[in-house]
């Protein structure tokens, strides 16, 4: 931590990223970030691999994040780039060599466990896999830099908390996340809206969707998996995005009999984003890991090339492999 704040403090010109298909914790962590440099006068760029989410308007994050494409002018300075909510470069392509290419320092921040499959994260990262969200990395980060505190960087590391934790159910056996919330809420900013936009933004659309996907469940390993596949038709028709589908795997993994589930979406033709969800002991990150992904214990994913059968048949194996041993 020492060593990633001086290196902060030495920097002129600094990039932030976070992740493609960013969430709550990863853009949360990169506007608190902004905020911060900037009152320590520093250059400041914003870049990401995709659009920001709609639910995320709150933040306000198109007045401030450039959308790298491969014609994209990078910044003809850059000291450090700063990569919250990952530490795997892959999901950062093909930005992550473009800024290579300019020889900065790279730090990583972030609460992901290091994978064996990628170079080991820069020297200069900070990863702490006990932290429930990168936000509260981040709210260290800032302390140990000694900016001040104001309400838009108060609430976007509430953004990062509340999202990882799901309003804290999530909070890794620590009082880490209640702590530092109470520390952001004398800031004076709108928790009631983060709230509102993070967990209640739903549309009719988006609960018909739900409603069918939830009677399509296939359950198998005598109850304990669940498994749902969403077609790219199935988002035409409802008129949704790819973000509008990432909480249905939380949703399903509500129903008590469930100890694993298996969500694929399918991105393309023969294109998958695969994600694992667990509860308790049973861990998903090796079996993520082994077809080219990542993540957490009990939440991972990858994506995935081949045909929607071979793909389940592949991951139902090793999930009931690993339920029976757990
Ligand atoms: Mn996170």
């Amino acid at each position: 931590m020492h060593k990633l704040t001086q290196l902060i403090q030495e920097s002129k010109h600094i990039v932030l990223s976070t992740h493609r298909q960013c969430d709550g914790d990863g853009l949360g962590s990169q506007l608190a970030m902004f905020y911060a440099l900037k009152k320590l006068k520093k250059t400041v760029h914003l870049i990401n691999v995709d659009a920001t989410p709609k639910k995320y308007k709150f933040l306000n994050p198109e007045k401030h994040i450039q959308i790298f494409e491969n014609d994209s002018r990078l910044p003809a300075e850059i000291d450090l780039v700063l990569i919250f909510d990952t530490n795997d470069y892959r999901l950062l392509e093909p930005l992550y060599q473009k800024l290579a290419e300019k020889k900065p320092k790279f730090a990583f921040v972030d609460h992901h466990p290091i994978l064996n499959i990628i170079p080991a994260p820069s020297e200069h990262s900070w990863i702490d896999v006990t932290a429930a969200s990168t936000g509260e990395i981040v709210f260290q980060l800032i302390e140990k830099l000694q900016v001040p505190w104001d309400a838009q960087m108060a609430k976007a590391i509430y953004t990062s908390v509340v999202f990882d934790t799901q309003l804290f159910r999530y909070v890794r056996n620590s009082p880490n996340s209640h702590l530092i919330a109470a520390q952001l809420l004398s800031q004076h900013f709108d928790i009631d809206e983060v709230h509102r936009y993070l967990f209640s933004h739903q549309t009719p659309e988006k609960m018909n969707f739900l409603a069918k996907a939830l009677q399509k469940i296939e359950y198998t390993c005598n109850g304990r998996l669940g498994l749902i596949r969403i077609q790219s038709k199935d988002l035409l028709y409802h008129h949704l995005d790819m973000d509008d589908t990432r909480d249905l795997i939380d949703f399903i993994m509500n129903i008590d009999q469930l100890d694993a589930a298996v969500v694929f979406r399918e991105d393309a033709p023969d294109v998958y984003k695969l994600s694992l969800r667990s509860k308790g002991k049973i861990n998903v990150l090796p079996i993520a890991e082994m077809v080219g992904g990542g993540g957490h214990f009990s939440a991972s994913g990858a994506y995935l090339n081949g045909k929607y059968e071979d793909l389940k048949l592949q991951i139902v194996n090793e999930m009931t492999k690993l339920l029976k041993s757990a």
